[in-house]
Order: C-alpha cells, then sequence, then structure tokens
C-alpha cells in the first residue's frame, strides 16, 4: 500500500513538471506566478459593488485568473478595510468607484481605467469604466498584465473601432468553409436546449481581447437561419453571449424571403418584400433585443442579390438598413465581388461596382472591403475601394483562417499582415490617411466602424487548429481595439500568456513569429505573385491550372507566364489609376513600385534587373529558397526551446514545422519548375527542383512529394 502511494505521488509529481496541455485554455491559462511575483500580484479582496450578468463575469473570471495564478481567490468585501484590496466597477454600481472622482469621460462606453489608489489610507488598485462590459474589459487587461508580468501601472484603454466583430464561415451542419480546426462550435441541432460550455469559454477568449460581435453562420448564407426555428436558437447563442459584451449578427441569404415564405421575388422594391423583411426584423428584435443586425454577400460568387431584379447593391442595402434602424441596427454589405468577365482584371471589379454608390447609402450601413482586391492573398497592396468611398462607412475585412497561406499547420503569425494594411497610407485626404483612420471612421467623421475577422474556430481541442494560429485570433481582437498597436508588441504579450514570460524562450518566438509572414511569402507567392494556389482547395501549388469554371479561378490568369516575361499589366487594366496621387503614379512606373508588388502591377521580361542585379527569374528563384530557409530555421530555433514547453504543444509545432518545411519545399520546386520553363534561363549551380514538372502536376490533393 505505502509502496503504491509512493508511486502515486511521484507519478503526480511528475505529471506536474510536464504538464500536459491541449492548447483549450488559449491565452487564458492562468498558471501559478514564481515565488518573486506572489507580492507585486498579491490581492486582499474584491470589492466590487452592485451585480449584473456582467460585472459578475469580471469579478469571476478575476477569482478564476488569481485563484490559478496565486493559489487562491480573494475574499470579496463590500468596503475597503486593508491594503491590496481590488475595487471594482461603474460609478453607477460601485460607491467606492464613485467616491474616487476617476477621469472616465474619455473612456467612452467600452474603455476601461486600471489604477492605483489610495482609499481611507489604504493601498488598492481600481478597476473602473462607465459600463459594466468596460469593467470587464479591464478586468481581462489586468489579469493580461499578471499573466505577462507586467507591473500593474495605470493604464487607460478605449478602443478605436465600434464594431469588433468575428465572421464564422460556419454552415448550419456545422461544417465550416475554410475552416482548418475542426467542426462548427455553434451546435445547432442541440440550441436551444443545451447551451455547451465551450459558448461561455468563447465568449471569454472573445472578452479578453475586446471582440465584441459575432456573426455565426457563413456569408454563403442559408435562408433557414432566419426561419422561427433557427431564430429561437439564435436568441439562446445570444443570451449565453451577452454578458461577455457580445452582440449577435446574422448573414442573410438575398432570396431568403421568397425560400423560406414563398414570396414570387426578392427584389429590394417590392412592398411585399419589404413588408418581410420588416416583419421578420420585428420578429428577430422581439426575441434578441440588442441584435446587432445583418452581414450581406450579394450578387458574388453566384449569391442571389439585388442585382438580379436591376437593382444595385445599394438598393438592397438600404431596403433591410431601413427596416432595422428604428431597433439600431446596422448592415454590413460585402464589397467581395466580381464578374465573369475575361476582358475585365478582377482586381478593378469592387472598386467600378461601388465607387459610383457613395453617398447612397444609408448612415446604419457599413460597406466591409477585404484587405486586398483579390483574395486574402499571402500579401497584397492594399484594396482601392478605401480610398475611393468618403461618404460612405467602411469596415476592414481580414481572413484569420489561413485559407492561402498554408491553413491549419503552417505557421504564420498574421499580426505583420494585419499591421502593414491598417498602417497603409491611402492618401485618401493626403498623407497620413490610413487605412486604420478609415475603418474607425476618423477621417471622414463616420458614426459607425469596424473592422471583421473570419474566424479560425472550431471544435479541435486547441480551437484554432494549431497553438500558433490561436496568435491570429488573439491579434485580430487586440488590434481591432486598437488599430496602432503593433504585431510585434502583440506576439510578445500573447507568447507570455500562452507559454511562458521567459525572456530565454519570448525573445526567439516572438522573432520566428515576425519572419514568418515573410516566410510564407516568400515559398507561395514572391514579387507580387498571387493566387496561385491549386484551384478550389487553395492548397498547395497549382501555378499550371488553367482547368477552372471561370478564367478569373484559374491560377494562369493571375501570372500569364510565357516566353516573353511574367505578371500582370495592371497599368494598362486601369487598376493602378484606382489609387491616389502619388500611389497610382508610383505603382503606374516599374522602377517605382515596391518589389513586393512588382509582378502584381507589371508584366516584366525574365531578365529585367531588379535592384539587388539580379534578373527577374534569378531573383524569383532566390526568394523560393529563402521561404524554405526561413521555415527551417523556424524548425531548428523551435528545437532548442524543448525545455520551456509542455511536451504535448512542443510535439504539436514540432510535426506541424516539419509539415511545412516538406509543403515549403514543395511550394518552391513546383513554381519554379513550371515557371523555369519560360524563363530562358538556367537553376543556380547549388540547386534545381528534385522532380519534373510532370510529377508536381500530376501529384494529388493534399501530399506534398517526399523530401
Ligand atoms: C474566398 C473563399 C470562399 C468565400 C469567399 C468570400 O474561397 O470560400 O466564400 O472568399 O469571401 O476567398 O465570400
Amino acid at each position: 500500500m505505502r509502496l503504491y502511494v509512493c508511486a502515486l505521488a511521484a507519478a503526480m509529481l511528475f505529471a506536474t513538471a510536464a504538464k500536459a496541455e491541449t492548447g483549450y485554455d488559449l491565452w487564458l491559462r492562468y498558471t501559478p506566478v514564481e515565488a518573486q511575483y506572489k507580492n507585486r500580484y498579491a490581492v486582499s479582496a474584491i470589492v466590487a459593488g452592485a451585480s449584473s450578468p456582467t460585472l459578475d463575469a469580471a469579478r469571476d473570471e478575476l477569482n478564476r485568473g488569481l485563484a490559478g495564478m496565486l493559489g487562491a481567490a480573494p475574499a470579496t468585501a463590500g468596503t475597503v478595510t486593508g491594503d491590496g484590496a481590488l475595487v471594482i466597477g461603474t460609478p453607477a454600481s460601485s460607491s467606492v468607484v464613485a467616491g474616487l472622482n476617476l477621469p472616465l469621460n474619455a473612456l467612452g462606453r467600452e474603455g476601461y481605467l486600471i489604477r492605483n489608489v489610495v482609499i481611507g489610507g489604504r493601498k488598492a488598485t481600481v478597476i473602473a469604466a462607465n459600463s459594466d462590459v468596460g469593467v470587464l474589459y479591464g478586468a481581462f487587461a489586468y489579469l493580461r498584465l499578471i499573466q505577462s508580468r507586467q507591473p500593474i501601472a495605470d493604464t487607460l484603454s478605449a478602443p478605436k473601432t465600434k464594431i469588433r466583430i468575428l465572421n464564422h464561415w460556419d454552415n448550419l451542419d456545422r461544417s465550416v468553409e475554410r475552416g482548418y480546426a475542426g467542426a462548427s462550435i455553434f451546435n445547432w441541432h442541440t440550441l436551444p436546449g443545451h447551451i455547451s460550455p465551450r459558448y461561455i469559454d468563447y465568449a471569454r477568449a472573445n472578452a479578453s481581447i475586446g471582440i465584441n460581435g459575432m456573426v455565426p453562420n457563413n456569408v454563403n448564407a442559408n435562408a433557414a437561419i432566419l426561419s422561427a426555428e433557427y431564430i429561437e436558437k439564435a436568441k439562446a447563442l445570444a443570451d449565453a453571449l451577452r454578458p461577455y459584451g457580445i452582440r449577435l449578427y446574422l448573414s442573410v441569404r438575398w432570396s431568403a424571403p421568397m425560400e423560406i415564405s414563398k414570396l414570387k421575388t426578392a427584389d429590394p422594391m417590392d412592398p411585399a418584400v419589404k413588408a418581410w423583411w420588416q416583419a421578420k426584423a420585428a420578429e428577430i428584435y422581439k426575441a434578441i433585443p440588442d441584435f446587432g443586425g445583418f452581414l450581406v454577400k450579394a450578387n458574388s460568387e453566384g449569391q442571389p442579390g439585388p442585382q438580379d431584379y436591376g437593382r444595385n447593391h445599394a438598393d438592397g442595402a438600404n431596403l433591410i438598413a431601413d427596416v432595422i434602424k428604428p431597433y439600431g441596427g446596422v448592415v454590413m454589405w460585402r464589397a467581395f465581388v466580381y464578374a465573369n468577365d475575361p476582358k475585365l482584371d478582377r482586381a478593378t471589379a469592387a472598386y467600378k461596382e461601388f465607387v459610383p454608390l457613395d453617398g447612397s447609402f444609408r448612415d446604419n450601413v457599413v460597406v466591409q472591403v477585404k484587405n486586398g482586391p483579390i483574395d486574402f492573398m499571402p500579401r497584397e497592396p492594399f484594396s482601392p475601394l478605401f480610398a475611393a468611398m468618403p461618404k460612405t462607412s467602411l469596415m476592414l475585412e481580414l481572413q484569420i483562417t489561413k485559407e492561402y497561406l498554408g491553413q491549419q499547420t503552417h505557421l504564420v503569425y498574421l499580426g505583420p499582415l494585419f499591421e502593414e494594411t491598417l498602417k497603409a497610407d491611402t492618401y485618401a485626404r493626403g498623407p497620413g490617411s490610413t487605412i486604420a483612420k478609415i475603418t474607425d471612421g476618423s477621417l471622414d467623421g463616420h458614426a459607425t466602424s469596424g473592422v471583421a475577422g473570419v474566424a479560425n474556430i472550431g471544435n479541435d481541442a486547441d480551437w484554432s487548429g494549431s497553438i500558433f494560429n490561436q496568435a491570429n485570433w488573439y491579434v485580430f481582437g487586440r488590434m481591432a481595439w486598437d488599430t496602432e498597436i503593433s504585431a510585434r508588441a502583440v506576439a510578445e504579450e500573447w507568447t507570455r500568456q500562452t507559454f511562458t514570460a521567459d525572456p530565454q524562450f519570448v525573445n526567439p518566438v516572438v522573432n520566428m513569429m515576425m519572419a514568418s509572414r515573410e516566410a510564407v511569402v516568400d515559398y507561395m507567392t514572391p514579387l507580387g505573385l498571387h493566387h496561385i494556389m491549386a484551384y478550389g482547395h487553395h492548397m498547395g501549388p497549382a501555378p499550371w491550372d488553367d482547368t477552372g469554371p471561370r478564367e478569373d479561378w484559374r491560377p494562369v490568369y493571375y501570372h500569364r507566364a510565357a516566353k516573353d516575361g511574367v505578371g500582370v499589366d495592371r497599368v494598362a487594366s486601369g487598376y493602378a489609376a484606382q489609387y491616389r496621387s502619388p500611389l497610382k503614379e508610383r505603382f503606374s512606373k516599374v522602377a517605382a513600385t515596391p518589389e513586393e508588388y512588382l509582378l502584381w502591377f507589371h508584366r516584366l521580361p525574365w531578365d529585367y534587373r531588379v535592384k539587388s542585379g539580379r534578373t527577374l527569374w534569378q531573383e524569383m528563384v532566390a526568394h523560393y529558397r529563402r521561404g524554405v530557409d526561413a521555415v527551417a530555421k523556424m524548425q531548428s530555433d523551435w528545437a532548442a526551446l524543448k525545455p520551456y514547453v509542455d511536451d504535448e504543444r512542443f510535439g504539436q509545432v514540432t510535426s506541424f514545422l516539419a509539415i511545412q518545411h516538406r509543403e515549403a519545399v514543395w511550394w518552391r520546386d513546383a513554381c519554379l519548375a513550371y515557371f523555369a520553363q519560360f524563363s530562358g534561363q538556367p537553376f543556380p549551380p547549388d540547386y534545381a527542383p528534385k522532380y519534373p514538372l510532370s510529377y508536381y502536376q500530376a501529384m494529388p490533393i493534399y501530399a506534398s512529394p517526399p523530401p
């Protein structure tokens, strides 16, 4: 018996030392702080005033976090009786907060203040806000400081954008379009009867990074989401998320009135159609009084829309905007549209359709614009639409799920991509007219503003398909809140919370994350190449593919490689001219175009000399090789970090990096084998693709070649 107890104790000890983590806890792990930090973060009591579902969520989170990190949850007290109290609340919910006369005006509805104060001679820390949800955000920020071992310094923070929203491309049958992390977490079958604890953990994670909205269903929407049955289910979900400050919105299918109620038309000018939407809005708002509004993909990639009836996007958007206006709802109308016209450059399409409509949208319509004019590529110049619709609220759409960037396994931190977009200067109103200022509404004084992110969340144990994919969810939320925060700063705080604050670990990991985006550009689509992924699933290289059902779905359309050169002449197509000066002039001249966009804007001969002095072909080879080398470096950097990570997470990252390396080699070799037949120049002496082009062309989906 004694032997057994000893063995058990030893096993338990060992288990604690190498505690496996699935990643379920995301960045909210709340593991014990090291002994030297216990005093710095000690809390004697939580002093909370009145209760509300949101204030209770804040207090519960503080208890959970402090219990995990400091060993025990602090007591709850009504007043400050000793040093070290943590006071939380709004002036309305807490007389202690009210008595402090804090400068809360600048915080708006959602901002928060963390401040070290003295109350009746006792040292205390206060987390205060104008609303309960601001207190919740403050509680998460406070826990973030402890988790990342930062001092509890005075902090004042308010979001720069109003709508910070996840777009789930989840279907009602739980399949997820472009999802690489398992099935949808939203189980419509068991709603409304069962509220999965996972919904609450999802809400906590989102609130911790300031996300305040979600669309649970795919933009390629099923009309059934607007049926009475699904509205009841959506209500249950909205009720579960509400305490965490998250509003529910729905993607709608334009033809829903015909599909659900057998109307003869969905023409936005038809009175019966308007009456249908009016009744539907009333039904939804009765169930969900704070319903956020509708997200619409119309007349895009085969989806129905107002153009089916000779109307335009504004006619459609305004119809539903008017019916939800009295309830405070918003319509997010997507600008991701392009006609199947081979004579038209697809990159110019959204601009051509939307710019003429500037000024005709209602003020509760936000046009949602993808960061680039084509489609979530590893690198695109920003969409010229951002600078061209001053009379319309525009919101930025980013893709968190890595559809075109290695999907589940590749370690690609999207912070640098998001930052590059937000900081891009459109020159809409002269220098300094960044996308950040357009999406936050400040450039042209729009009241509605926001950022949308296509979610990478599924029911995998680690939510996002890999530990490092979690960082992309995290950075989306942090940048939607603070459009000026740097990708590096966010990578650092994420790493500290997700793994450890030990600088021996943090520094190399942050460097690895920061380099990862350029690596994927290099091994997939350097020098402005784009959309050369295999048709349909978008995994793996297929620059040769010319078989898709539409010309603008075929990779060859996007590079047009031939003996005389490669790239698309987007000066001739009119695309470069869609930018404001001085960008249009810059992009129109080959020598002035930044090299990362070279083949995006120009068609150039293979012997064109780039800035390095190499020919275009040699430069392309160098980029592809550099990308693969960067992944090999990630592998060796990560291998050295084994002592800092539990085996489970270490093992996942190690094997995924090996997959990424193998696939990066595949990308490099397949693309170079293809382009080599046109370049008329040899490979460098120390490199050649391992197999002939025909081998790569014959390879089945999801089967990278043996190393
Ligand atoms: C493309 C995706 C497709 C989406 C579409 C969209 O491949 O699955 O439906 O974007 O954004 O990138 O609507």
